[in-house]
């Protein structure tokens, strides 16, 4: 096991705990902006450090594709490459070919799927989706799992379930760093209690160091969503981080962190940047709406990040789908409002203040109630 976990203050189910990482020591809850080819897009890595992010995520797909993972060995692995000198964790790949290739295909060997690159078939094993990562050299690791949209029904999401459990062992033995990097387990099971309970057990009796709960944010509703979630986290291990893949919106966190888990991810606050949307305590706010052309105020007055002490609405506006700027400083603050988020949630808990935080975070985002 290459981390420590260690809880510093709960609040009935929630905790904020100190996460030490290799590279890094963080504190949870916390949140992990997506990096494709090695980057956050639109910010550097010196941005990302003064806005306080501690890890960030990278997608194994895309690195072994591009510049592939030789190459970053032979560089020195993918912190000294990207010049991050804080925690990284990489997704195992299938759920980013799966969802981004439709052509994708899952079989007991692992993920075939064509190659963008040439179009040749090509098949990501769990053993070669843990050398890949071994190469990169993250923090953490995540297994290779099978992932089911939890909106279909039917024998699939058993079959997937009891592969994920399977494939594990093998994710397990291909595993070459374990001194080094952490290996993740991650429970699927779509939306039926009794298959998420099985996961669980079988990847608990594993004794990895993290687990994640996947297959969620695939548009279910969000009280089978919240209900997945609350029972994962009282099965998982206490003294462990608790991962829920592919969560970024505000209000899941917040809720999520109240039902004990530890770490999110998404492309959400980054994604909606560059389509003009910014991230503030009432909700969003559009920037590419008339109304913003000769707004002076800045994104969000309650906000201490350089680009609302810097710019108004109005330059924004005009920026907005016209230049990258645009963008890059909307990315800036939705991720600095996320790494705040985080903060805050963390230290409510440590203080003893958690009720209140939630109380207040949702009465400015549903002023009427509702
Ligand atoms: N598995 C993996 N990565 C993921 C997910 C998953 O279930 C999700 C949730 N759908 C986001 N990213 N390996
Ligand atoms: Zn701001």
């Amino acid at each position: 096991m290459a981390l420590r976990f260690e809880i510093l203050g709960r609040f009935n189910r929630a905790r904020a705990a100190q996460l030490i990482l290799p590279h890094y020591e963080c504190q949870t809850p916390l949140f992990m902006p997506v990096g494709t080819q090695g980057t956050i897009k639109g910010l550097t890595t010196h941005q990302l450090e003064d806005i306080g992010c501690q890890i960030i995520l990278g997608n194994t797909y895309h690195l072994a594709l591009r510049p592939t993972s030789e190459l970053i060995d032979e560089l020195g692995g993918l912190h000294k490459f990207m010049n991050w000198p804080r925690a990284l964790l990489t997704d195992s790949g299938g759920f980013q070919m799966v969802s981004l290739l439709h052509l994708a295909d899952i079989t007991e060997k692992g993920v075939t799927f064509q190659s963008p690159v040439d179009g040749k078939p090509m098949l990501l094993t769990p053993e070669e989706s843990i050398q890949i990562q071994n190469r990169i050299g993250a923090d953490i690791i995540m297994a290779l799992d099978d992932v089911v949209k939890t909106t279909i029904t039917g024998p699939r999401i058993e079959e997937a379930m009891y592969r994920t459990l399977r494939w594990i062992d093998r994710c397990i033995a291909a595993h070459n760093r374990p001194h080094e990097q952490n290996l993740f387990g991650i429970v699927q099971g779509g939306l039926d209690p009794v298959l998420r309970d099985i996961c669980v057990r079988g990847l608990v009796k594993r004794n990895l160091p993290g687990y994640a709960i996947g297959g969620l944010a695939g548009g279910e509703d969000k009280d089978s969503f919240w209900r997945v979630v609350a029972q994962c986290t009282a099965a998982l291990p206490e003294h462990k981080p608790r991962y829920v893949m592919g969560v970024g919106y505000p209000l899941d966190i917040v809720v999520c962190s109240a039902l004990g888990a530890d770490m999110y991810d998404c492309v959400y606050p980054t994604r909606t940047a560059r389509f003009g949307t910014a991230l503030v305590p009432e909700g969003v706010l559009k920037l590419k709406h008339k109304a913003m052309e000769d707004d002076m105020r800045p994104i969000d007055p309650t906000c201490d990040c350089m680009v609302c002490k810097t710019y108004t609405r109005a330059y924004i506006h005009c920026l907005v789908t016209k230049d990258a700027m645009g963008s890059q400083l909307l990315s800036y603050h939705n991720l600095y409002y996320m790494m705040k988020l985080s903060r805050d949630l963390h230290s409510s808990i440590v203080e003893g203040r958690f009720p209140e935080f939630v109380c207040q975070f949702l009465q400015k985002m549903f002023p009427q109630g509702d």
